[in-house]
Parts: structure tokens; C-alpha cells; sequence
């Protein structure tokens, strides 16, 4: 029977570009699971969006050098296009600086303090004296009172994921001048959560969760204390009646996921259709998340949403994963420690990093992404099983069966005991999916290429087709792989589903794979006669050079993405040259390039030689930013282009453009484009 099925990923703060360590906790298990459930033949609403208030956000928009405003709009579409190039399938995206989300934020809290939930406390807060003002949770650093970690963060230990206030921090400092804090009384508004313990502790009561968020979240009820729900900044949500405050971010944050659901229902035009997911008791409400989140999942916002009058769902079902590491240790930028996503897939797809991410997903405990689990994962799986058995069924269709479906009849045990096999890894597989066993499912589709690639083994069709007696085995054997193949496809499409559509294509299906429904296509016999289309090839092998080249790669430090630190000298501003008119101006060709080679020139210390791509033909130049850039941080990337500059001969090469940068020989930056085409012009 179809079901409401509302699944929500927690919503990443628009504060820095999400990476793979973001994706395999709370987003890719979530795509997957609504891309099953949808095929499941549920009502799927799939929400996510920006979350964008909070003083993280201030203290790095302050750092970069931006208006919070500024920081937030950059990195909201970075990370939606990042989610795009993913193939994330969510019905909506949204942001918490939407107009909407303020509202219904201050119509939660004006019920919550109609209730009495909420009290006026004046208490100690730190203060910074050399700063002369109130330092919020992330602006301090001190050491974690749960664990003993001396950089945990202000309000959460980044070691341990306590969650706690302030002020219990033991050596409180200020994170921007480093200097120790103080005691001072202020006034803020704190949410009486300690009147629903009662109430939380029955309804976690009846849940059966993972072990990790069962044990987390009742570490926290049994001391269960009012918390503030209110900052002193002018980022966030005003708080109705109490000028210069704004809602704490982890307030706001989760009412973010019901404003999403309002959003996304005045998109269709249907204003109310929210509440039938929201407000609904048949519906399913999943939250994915990482582990670090699970105190605000599992007490704090299930007790803000106990607190309405409405009936709003608290979840169902809260799949926290834990951390994903890179090579062991955690994704960081700023050190130089992470994967450079527009060169990831210059070389990479899609697929081959949902598939490596699915089959190691931090699900039971911490799990990494390493190079050569990855180039395993595409050649020895991918490649190798999935892709192997598809491409040498369907050659052999070509080659044998005149390119069509044969008829399937006349079973022997061989084939019983495969169909067999065929119809229990499909049921495993759904049974995974179905409760967030990501890593199985990845497992249950490579058992049964495998199986297929075996049972095309036992039956040696190319052996059966020598003989015109063996025609009626034949046909029976390539049916069946078709079969298999067909099932392939559709366990794949929640994980691969380009590559999934790509392979149901390829069977001579034209409808698209992700819109159907799994029972029918399950039941679905293949039509016999039915042409399918030559194969392509459907991976890559990776290379065992461009591994090491990659892992080289990591731990360099990235001149570009350094952030601005505030105690920087003060610029020397060259002076500016004499007006030119537009018309000298419009004469510059600035062209989009994508660089595709690059090499240091012998003998010279500034100079590269790249071959830069311009769309419509390929060009040598020479450019003078080797002291602030390795050739290998360059490939893939897309740069800007005088495209009609007369060529020059630089220590013997020919020149043909130039290369915008912005800064002086040792510190250069290159101005970088994100989707633009090459050739794409620049004005
Ligand atoms: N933005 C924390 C995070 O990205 C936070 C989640 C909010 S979910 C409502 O880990
Ligand atoms: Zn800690």
C-alpha cells in the first residue's frame, strides 16, 4: 500500500563547501532512500536545504572577509550545485533566510512562550573583555567538560559531540584574539526543556533505533536542563519582543525542515499540501543525519515540535551515521587534506563516487574514503562484475541472438537454482535498502553480477551456439542474463542511477528507470524479439599512476582556498593605471578555458606551460604563476583567457593567450569558473 513518506537530510550550513565526508552521513543514504521508496511506489516528499543563521557563520563570513549575506548566497549555491552534480533527488532545496522560515520560526516560539515553555533568565555568559563584547558559542574555545578535548567549540566538542553550553567550558577563550574570558551576567530566553522529559523518554521509549542514537539520546534525558534559545547578534532570526536578539541556530535550524515542507508546497501552488506530510499521522517522517547532530534530532527539536499546538510528526525513523574520514583522517581544506571537487570530476563520475561512498558508508562506526578503496570499488565491482557481465551479455546477443531478446523456455535446474539466486538478492537487496544498510545493498548488487558473470560461466553459451541442438538452452541462458540484467538495473538505481538508467536503456527500454515501479519491473518479463542496443562501455578503469598521482596530491597546502586572516599586513595598493574607454576595454577577448596539461618550463622558476582547452580549439600558454601553483593543482581547472592576445615566444615557446590572475608572483590567485563551458565568453 502506498505510504507519505516525508525524509528530510540535515539541512549543511552555507558555510563552506560540503565534501564526500558530508555526503556518506546524512545525504547520500537519504537520496538513496527516497529514490527507493519512490520506486517502492510511495508518496516521497524529500526535503534539505541551506541552514545559514548561526555565529559559525558570522565568525567565518567575518574571516572571509564577506557580509554574512554574502557568505551565505555563495556558498547555498555552491553547495545546491555540488547536490546537483551528485544527482541528489530532492523535491526541494531550501534555505533558512527565507522569508517563510522566519516566519513560521517566531510563530513556533510565540507558542512554545504562550505554553510557558519559555523563561526569561538572566544568568553568566562569557565575555571578552578585550573585545568589549559577549562572544556566542563559536567565537569560543576552551576545553570539552565531558571529554577534556582543549579546542572543543562553544557549544558542541567536535571530538566527542557533547553538546553543552558555553560557559561549562573549562579555560574559555576567545577564538579570534585568543584571549581568556569572563564571567558576566546577561539576560537571554531558555526553553524549559526539562518539563518534557517525561514525555521524551516514553516516546524514545517505543523506539527501536540504533544502538548509537539510543545510547546518545539517553545520555542526555536524565539531565535535561533549560537551554538558551536566544544570541546576542543581528544575524538570525529576531526574536519577537526582545530587540537585538536572535534565535539561537539550533533553534531555527530544525523548524527549517517544516518551513522546506511550506516552500516547496507554495512552489506547486498548492499552499496547504504541506501539512499532509507534517501534520499527518500515516505519514513516515525519516531524518538523516550525522551522529554529531543526534542530541538536536532525538530531544531538542522532538520537545520544540511537543510544545505546538499543532500535531506536528516527530520522527520515525533517525538513521545517524558516524564520521567519514579521508585516508584516516577528517576532511579539512584549510590543511591542504581533501579532495578538489572540480577536479574529482574532471576525472570521475557521478556513480563511481555514489557507489565507493554506498559501499563504505560510515554505517556502524567510523569508515574513510581512500584512493585505492575507490579504485578498487570502480575496477574490481564495477568494472569487473557489474559492467563486465552486462557488456559481454549484450556482445553476445549481438553476436548470436541477432541483437534480440530471445524467448525464454524450457528450464533446467542450472537455470532454476540462478533465477533463484536472481529473485532472493533482490529481495535482500530491498530489505537493505528498507532499513539504511547501505553497504549490504552495494554488496547484494555485486552478488549478483557476480552470479551472473558465473552462471554465464557454467553455461558457456558461446559453446552452446556451435551446436543447433543447444539453440533452446541458448535462448533459455541469454534470457535469463537479460533478466538478470534488468534486475541489475533496478537494485542499482538508487545508488548509480545514471549508470542504472543507462544499463535499462541498453535492454531497449526507453521510459525512465526512476520513475517506475519496482514490483512491476520485478515481475516484469522481458518481450522476446525485443531489440537491445550494442553496448557501451559503462566504466573506466582507473589507472594505478593516476592513484598515486591523487594520493600525492593530498596534504598540499592550497594557496588559493586560504582564508584571509584578520591580522593580515596592510595591502600596498598599486596605483591605479590611466581611464581607458570602453571601446579599448571591449577589444579584450576574455575567454573560459579549462586547463588540460600543465608543466614547469626548464630552467625557469615562474614559469608553466599549459595547454588550455578553449571549446573551439586548444591552445600553449605560458604563464608566469608557477610560484604559487603546482602543475597538478591546475588540471581540470577553469581559468580565465586573454584569447586574442598576438602570440609571443617565451623562452622558446610560443605563447598563444594569457591567464588572468590576481595578486603578485609569490601569491597569486586564479579567478576560477564553476560551470561555465570553455569558450564561454567573459565581459
Ligand atoms: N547545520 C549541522 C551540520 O551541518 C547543522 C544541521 C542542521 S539540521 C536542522 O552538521
Ligand atoms: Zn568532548
Amino acid at each position: 500500500m502506498s505510504q507519505k513518506i516525508l525524509i528530510t537530510s540535515a539541512l549543511p550550513y552555507a558555510n563552506g563547501p560540503i565534501h564526500f565526508g558530508h555526503i556518506a552521513g546524512a545525504y547520500l543514504p537519504g537520496d538513496c532512500y527516497a529514490r527507493f521508496q519512490r520506486l517502492r511506489g510511495h508518496e516521497v516528499l524529500y526535503l534539505c536545504g541551506s541552514d545559514e543563521h548561526g555565529v559559525a557563520i558570522t565568525l567565518s563570513a567575518e574571516m572571509a572577509g564577506r557580509t554574512p549575506k554574502e557568505h551565505v548566497d555563495l556558498f547555498h549555491e555552491i553547495n545546491r550545485q555540488f547536490f546537483q552534480k551528485l544527482q541528489f533527488s530532492f523535491d526541494h532545496y531550501s534555505r533558512t533566510t527565507w522569508s517563510g522560515h522566519y516566519r513560521t520560526t517566531q510563530e513556533f516560539f510565540l507558542v512554545l512562550q504562550r505554553k510557558g515553555f519559555i523563561e526569561e533568565k538572566t544568568e553568566n555568559h562569557l565575555y571578552s573583555e578585550h573585545e568589549k563584547r559577549f562572544l556566542a558559542d563559536r567565537y569560543v574555545v576552551g576545553t570539552c567538560p565531558k571529554c577534556g578535548f582543549t579546542e572543543a567549540r562553544g557549544d558542541e566538542c567536535q571530538r566527542c559531540a557533547s553538546s553543552y553550553e558555553a560557559v561549562d567550558l573549562k579555560n574559555p577563550r576567545s577564538k579570534l584574539s585568543g584571549t581568556p574570558l569572563v564571567l558576566r551576567p546577561s539576560t537571554h530566553l531558555y526553553m524549559r526543556f526539562d518539563l518534557f522529559k517525561d514525555q521524551l523518554k516514553k516516546w524514545l521509549e517505543s523506539k527501536s533505533w540504533k544502538e548509537n542514537v539510543v545510547r546518545f539520546a539517553s545520555s542526555y534525558i536524565d539531565d535535561l536542563r533549560p537551554r538558551a534559545i536566544t544570541r546576542d547578534s543581528d544575524w538570525g532570526i529576531p526574536v519577537p519582543g526582545y530587540p537585538g536578539k536572535v534565535f539561537y541556530v539550533w533553534f531555527d535550524a530544525p523548524i527549517g525542515y517544516i518551513s522546506a515542507a511550506q516552500e516547496w508546497a507554495q512552489s506547486i501552488a498548492e499552499p496547504q499540501r504541506w501539512k499532509d506530510f507534517w501534520l499527518m499521522d500515516d505519514t513516515k517522517l525519516v531524518q538523516f543525519i550525522g551522529k554529531d547532530n543526534i542530541p538536536f534530532h532525538a530531544i531538542f527539536f522532538p520537545a520544540m515540535l511537543m510544545g505546538q499546538d499543532l500535531p506536528y510528526k516527530l520522527p520515525d525513523e533517525l538513521p545517524a551515521n558516524e564520521f567519514y574520514l579521508l585516508e584516516g583522517r577528517q576532511f579539512s581544506k584549510s590543511e591542504g587534506w581533501y579532495i578538489d571537487l572540480a577536479d574529482f570530476f574532471t576525472h570521475y563520475t557521478t556513480d563511481q563516487i555514489r557507489f565507493a561512498i554506498a559501499a563504505n558508508a560510515p554505517e556502524t562506526s567510523d569508515s574513510e574514503f581512500s584512493w585505492k578503496d575507490f579504485q578498487m570499488r570502480c575496477n574490481a565491482q564495477l568494472l569487473g562484475k557489474l559492467g563486465n557481465f552486462v557488456h559481454r551479455t549484450l556482445t553476445f546477443v549481438h553476436q548470436s541472438c541477432q541483437g534480440q531478446i530471445p524467448s525464454l523456455c524450457c528450464f533446467n535446474q542450472d537455470d532454476e537454482a540462478f533465477l533463484e539466486q536472481i529473485n532472493e538478492l533482490t529481495e535482500t537487496a530491498a530489505q537493505c535498502f528498507e532499513n539504511f544498510h547501505l553497504r549490504k545493498a552495494c554488496q547484494a548488487l555485486m552478488d549478483l553480477a557476480q552470479a551472473g558473470n558465473v552462471y554465464f560461466d557454467l553455461k558457456k553459451p558461446w559453446f552452446l551456439a556451435k551446436n543447433p541442438s543447444g539453440r533452446a538452452e541458448l535462448d533459455a541462458c541469454i534470457a535469463l542474463c537479460l533478466h538478470c540484467i534488468k534486475t541489475l538495473a533496478l537494485i542499482a538505481s538508487p545508488l548509480i542511477p545514471e549508470s542504472a538508467q543507462k544499463i535499462w536503456n541498453m535492454l531497449g527500454n526507453q521510459s525512465d528507470l526512476a520513475k517506475d515501479s519496482w514490483e512491476q519491473i520485478q515481475k516484469m518479463a522481458l518481450s522476446s524479439g525485443q531489440k537491445v542496443a550494442e553496448p557501451h562501455v559503462l566504466f573506466r578503469k582507473i589507472e594505478d599512476d593516476e592513484i598515486s598521482r591523487q594520493i600525492e596530491k593530498l596534504g598540499q597546502v592550497i594557496h588559493t582556498q586560504k582564508e584571509i586572516p584578520l591580522t593580515s599586513e596592510p595591502i600596498q595598493y598599486e596605483p591605479l593605471k590611466p581611464a581607458i574607454v570602453f571601446n579599448q576595454f571591449d577589444a579584450i577577448d576574455l575567454r573560459v578555458g579549462q586547463v588540460l596539461e600543465a608543466e614547469k618550463v626548464p630552467k625557469s622558476k615562474k614559469l608553466l606551460k599549459l595547454l588550455v582547452d578553449l571549446g573551439f580549439e586548444k591552445r600553449t600558454i605560458v604563464s608566469g604563476i608557477a610560484l604559487s601553483f603546482e602543475p597538478d593543482q591546475l588540471i581540470g581547472k577553469k581559468i580565465i583567457v586573454v584569447a586574442n592576445l598576438a602570440p609571443a615566444k617565451i623562452m622558446g615557446i610560443e605563447s598563444q593567450g594569457m591567464v588572468l590572475a590576481a595578486g603578485d608572483d609569490a601569491k597569486l590567485e586564479l579567478p576560477q569558473i564553476q560551470d561555465l563551458a570553455p569558450g564561454s565568453s567573459v565581459s
